[in-house]
């Protein structure tokens, strides 16, 4: 993360140490009681631990500031939200899925554990994301409500996982509008409901929400875009897992379909208007250094 100020570094710093501390904080509940179930909470913990970006609760925690409002009470969101985005990734992985046997640099959850307990431990870590939030005594019960409302929208038939079926059904004959909408669906949706949350949290007026979405459209299609040209041109060992797999299995992405300069244009082109969007909150320095990572990242 280059690109960030020294006040930028300072603040991703605070906020990570912060996820990182909540995560290990709910999953030692889990672990503590774990019994017969030991296996499966050690499953869960691996690919929670394994060493993500943290970019959904990071979302979570700044959109919230950025309203005004005190990240703790968007701390179990945000939580929840890197548990499912984790969740996904498990499942997305199966050899019933992607098939992929690298997964952040480490042998994916089904490699390491077996399919059996990877399929469950990606279906704890999502039971265990609502339960937090719904737990969670530093939100009232009717913002809690309204967080998992719009968690449950972001992940469900019309959200992520409506997205991974148009994928999974669809990348025979996939044109370029079916490509976006199904990128807005499978990765937008969660950066979506990450934003979203945060004014949630804070107690935002229906119209910052509106504006979220707009930020998280476009920097969830420049976030896909980047993602497909990293499976072209990346470094495997930044990457933590294996270039090529999309050709390899066959698959349209953006890069293939416009080539990879074009496909490099339209994600500065997105995140521009991401920015653009942000200007409708106050004191968003981090979150623009945030977007512009995005675009230049290698991983
Ligand atoms: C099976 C019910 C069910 C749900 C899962 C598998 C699936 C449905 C959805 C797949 C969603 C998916 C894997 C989308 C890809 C999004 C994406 C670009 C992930 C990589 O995100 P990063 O770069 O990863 O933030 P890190 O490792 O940094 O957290």
């Amino acid at each position: 993360m280059d690109n960030f100020s020294e006040k930028s570094r300072a603040r991703l710093d605070t906020l990570t140490r912060l996820i990182q501390s909540s995560l290990d904080g709910y999953m030692n509940v889990q672990t503590e009681k774990a019994d017969k179930q030991k296996k499966v909470a050690e499953a869960m913990e691996y690919s929670l631990s394994a060493g993500g970006k943290r970019i959904r609760p990071l979302l979570v925690l700044e959109f919230c500031r950025v309203c005004g409002g005190d990240e703790k009470s968007a701390v179990s969101a945000a939580c929840a939200l890197e548990m499912i985005h984790t969740f996904s990734l498990i499942h997305d992985d199966l050899p019933c899925m992607d098939n992929d046997d690298y997964r952040r640099g480490k042998p994916s959850c089904h490699k390491a554990y077996g399919e059996s307990e990877a399929l469950l431990a990606g279906d704890a870590l999502l039971n265990l994301a609502y339960g937090i939030i719904s737990r969670d005594e530093r939100i009232s019960p009717e913002t809690a409500i309204k967080l998992i409302a719009n968690l449950t929208e972001a992940v469900g038939v019309f959200g992520m996982i409506g997205g991974q079926v148009i994928d999974t059904d669809y990348d025979g004959d996939m044109d370029e509008k079916l490509l976006l909408e199904m990128y807005s669906m499978k990765t937008g949706a969660l950066l979506k409901t990450a934003c979203q949350m945060g004014c949630i949290a804070a107690g935002a007026e229906e119209a910052k929400l509106e504006y979220a979405a707009v930020y998280a459209e476009k920097l969830g299609l420049a976030f896909q875009i980047i993602d497909d040209i990293l499976d072209i041109t990346g470094d495997e060992k930044l990457l933590g897992k294996p270039v090529g797999s999309d050709k390899e299995c066959g698959k349209v992405t953006y890069a293939s379909l416009k080539g990879v300069e074009a496909a490099r244009e339209a994600a500065r082109r997105l995140t521009d208007e991401a920015m653009d969007a942000l200007s409708h909150f106050e004191d968003t320095e981090f979150l623009k250094e945030l977007t512009m990572f995005l675009l230049k990242r290698e991983y």
